[in-house]
């Protein structure tokens, strides 16, 4: 839900019109519209690139997951794995696009920590592969805009730690 549908269900559930805080914050929202669907659509270019690399990293800082006894080894759970990213990268940009967290709550972190248990995937590694793509992502885009972009990243990392 991005903020706009937000304040107008909770306004609604009140029969009142927007507050000024609320306008405002509404304001602040279509304002940043044009950096955060810039920013989405380099994501969206670059989603092979960012996964890949992003995915070496992680391999290379944890070899043990695509070695033998590894969730991710051999040729179909390696991409199983990166598919993983991919899904992460894409919520990130619902995230980015809709100026909220909440699509990537909804889609990808209620119940992930027992998913991935149940799966025997070590779930801190799914986000050092999240913050690989986030670093791996800010080197394409603008201080700023990484930083924007950074804080979905972040709160991926943060719902898996
Ligand atoms: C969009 C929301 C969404 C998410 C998040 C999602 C995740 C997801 N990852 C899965 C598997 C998996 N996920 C991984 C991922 C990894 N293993 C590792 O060791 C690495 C650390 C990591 C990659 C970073 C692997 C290897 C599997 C296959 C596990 C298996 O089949 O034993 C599965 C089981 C079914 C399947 O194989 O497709 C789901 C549902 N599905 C969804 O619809």
């Amino acid at each position: 839900m991005s903020i706009v549908t937000k304040a107008i269900v909770n306004a609604d559930a009140e029969a009142r019109y927007l507050s000024p805080g609320e306008l405002n914050r509404i304001k602040s929202f279509v304002a940043g519209g044009s950096q955060r669907l810039r920013i989405a659509q380099v994501l969206t270019d670059n989603r092979e690139s960012i996964v890949k690399q992003a995915g070496n990293q992680l391999f290379q800082k944890r070899p043990d997951v695509v070695s033998p006894g590894g969730n991710a080894y051999g040729q179909e759970m390696t991409a199983t794995c990166l598919r993983d990213l991919d899904y992460y990268l894409r919520l990130v940009t619902y995230g980015i696009v809709s100026g909220d967290v909440t699509p990537i709550e909804e889609i990808g972190i209620v119940g992930v920590r027992e998913m991935y248990r149940s799966l025997g995937t070590p779930i801190e590694a799914v986000a050092g592969g999240v913050a690989a793509m986030k670093s791996v992502a800010s080197t394409l885009l603008s201080a700023e805009d990484a930083a924007e972009a950074g804080s979905y990243f972040d709160y991926v990392v943060g719902a898996m730690g």
